[in-house]
């Protein structure tokens, strides 16, 4: 399978933390094409976002981190969302504040599998964020995970098991990911 065979190089070439990129900046090299793409709708959303994109660093997958709004930029949402297939994005996370509706947008132009980060808001705390992500119409799925941070390393941590279900190496990345976490736990005193 040429295709799952190039998909494995890309992985291995992430290991380079300079194969993570933002916007605007441009992916630093055809090698190091990014298989997951961190689109959140504002640079407030950076500070939760960066949990993201330093999980898929830590399991060494190549992603691309851009501000890309739904209401401020509707045609580079498109645009960005419509050509992640044809460029070798495999999974969208899309993470978005109050009337989020990047994630929906987003996933209303691919059939990338597309997870939503609900940003924790200044008004109603993220509940508005979480109810504007997870209640899409049947037919556009986003697959909406927790607000703020556990979100976004989890939507980091679902993004690589997705990809890890035709590539080995990650697979077992994720089972020593959960190990660690099962030790720490084991080895927790109270004191
Ligand atoms: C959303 O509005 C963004 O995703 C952000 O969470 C929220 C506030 O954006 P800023 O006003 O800080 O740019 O579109």
């Amino acid at each position: 399978m040429p295709k799952s065979n190039s998909k494995k190089k890309q992985t291995s070439n992430a290991k380079n933390k300079s194969a993570v990129t933002a916007s605007p900046r441009p992916p630093v090299s055809p090698s190091a094409s990014p298989l997951v793409g961190i689109i959140m709708g504002s640079q407030s959303d950076w500070d939760t976002m960066r949990n993201a994109s330093e999980t898929l660093t830590q399991f060494g997958v190549a992603h691309e981190c851009r501000v890309i709004s739904a209401h401020r930029s509707p045609s580079l949402a498109s645009e960005f969302s419509s050509t992640a297939e044809s460029r070798g994005f495999e999974v969208i996370i899309g993470a978005a504040g109050g009337a989020a509706h990047l994630a929906g947008v987003l996933a209303a132009h691919t059939t990338l599998p597309v997870l939503g980060v609900p940003m924790r808001s200044e008004a109603l705390n993220g509940l508005d964020s979480l109810l504007a992500t997870v209640q899409m119409p049947g037919g556009i799925p986003v697959a909406t995970l927790a607000i703020g941070k556990p979100g976004a390393v989890n939507a980091a941590l679902f993004a690589v098991s997705i990809l890890a279900n035709n590539r080995p190496e990650l697979r077992e990345k994720l089972h020593r990911f959960r190990a660690v976490q099962e030790e720490k736990i084991r080895a927790t005193v109270l004191v």
